[in-house]
């Protein structure tokens, strides 16, 4: 730009800059200094890889357990923040993530939010949600929703602290302007249905005699993980092993095999021992966390290594390979789901996987 200008006769430029400084006063700017930057030949995005490792995490949490209760909180998290996008409570750009803690007999309140919700649990025993009238008794690995707008609370009837990943999608619903979010009257929801009353219904091959799908998020808000764990380890055992993903499957709503929820796609994959995987990007950035295992991955150039419990994030439409020595099961989620309704969604798989 600067060096095209440097060529023009003196006075184009003096009545350029002149338009440009009344284009200002009527809060306007030309389309020809900033196209570059809002068209870009690829993604440019702001997130950067990074990780964050539990032991760390987990210790300034349980410090944070004795300065504030889940009550006074509402909910006692640490955000992941991007290093990218500090201070934006953003892990990537469309989405926030954190780490959250909740004591032996705490309860973090009822509410409810515009924002969908994503937990996968990382330790304790005990733990339970509550998501539109059925409470449900959470164990580690066990992956749960809180779809838009339905009320939500969490307790902790064990002796040791729960700790669990959450996902929202957050900067999609500010994105929009669409945010709304409500307290229930009471610190707990009413328990109108018996634990398994949706998987009853809805999650085990069956539904209720000519059922009407509605609603964008699945009725099945609890996906425990003995029963993904089973799966992935019954497709390892038949050799379904994909050259870019390991045995990868990805968590959905039982009435129409799309995502869970509408914005926020998740998955849980095993990466059998001594794996290399092939090269691989995708236009949503995705947030991992280790279930079980260690191993290394390569995000563009950087080398994250990482064990149980550690999140790490691949940004947008850059090249990542996983490794392992040992088996290792890792949970992942993004904004997939967002992108493939707006036709936005792209991969690109290097190599062959012959
Ligand atoms: C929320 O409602 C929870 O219910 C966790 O556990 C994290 C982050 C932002 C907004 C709402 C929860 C949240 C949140």
């Amino acid at each position: 730009m600067l060096s095209a200008q440097t060529s023009l006769p003196p006075e184009t430029i003096a009545k350029r800059n002149e338009l440009y400084r009344r284009l200002d006063t009527v809060a306007a700017t030309p389309l020809w200094n900033v196209m570059a930057r809002l068209v870009t030949p690829q993604p440019q995005p702001l997130s950067a890889p990074g990780k964050w490792e539990y032991d760390r995490m987990r210790e300034l949490l349980l410090e944070a357990g004795e300065l504030i209760t889940a009550k006074e909180a509402e909910r006692r998290v640490l955000i992941l923040e991007n290093t990218g996008l500090r201070g934006m409570s953003q892990i990537t750009q469309s989405l926030y993530a954190g780490l959250q803690m909740i004591l032996p007999g705490e309860i973090a309140p009822s509410h409810r939010h515009a924002a969908s919700a994503l937990r996968f649990v990382l330790e304790g025993e005990g733990g339970y949600t509550a998501v539109d009238g059925e409470r449900i008794f959470m164990e580690v690995g066990d992956f749960i929703i809180t779809p838009s707008w339905t009320f939500h609370d969490h307790g902790n009837h064990g002796k040791e602290p729960v700790i669990w990943l959450d996902g929202l999608d957050v900067p999609i619903v500010n994105l929009f302007a669409t945010s709304f979010a409500q307290s229930y009257p009471g610190e707990q929801q009413a328990i109108s249905r018996p634990e398994g009353d949706a998987r009853a219904r809805y999650g085990s091959g069956l539904l209720p005699i000519e059922h009407v799908a509605g609603g964008s998020s699945s009725p099945v808000f609890h996906y425990p993980y003995k029963v993904a764990k089973a799966s992935l380890d019954a497709l390892l055992r038949a050799g379904t092993v994909d050259a870019w993903h390991g045995v990868k499957l990805q968590y959905v709503n039982p009435l129409n095999g799309d995502y869970a929820m509408p914005t926020m796609a998740a998955y849980l994959q095993l990466l059998p021992r001594d794996f290399a995987s092939l090269p691989y990007r995708s236009t949503d950035s995705m947030v991992f966390c280790v279930k079980d295992g260690q191993g290394e991955s390569i995000v563009g150039e950087q080398v994250i290594s990482w064990k149980r419990g550690d999140v790490f994030v691949v940004p947008s439409w850059s090249t990542v390979t996983h490794r392992t020595e040992g088996e290792a099961v890792l949970f992942s989620f993004s904004d997939r789901a967002a992108q493939k309704k707006l036709g936005l969604w792209r991969e690109e798989k290097e190599g062959t996987s012959s």
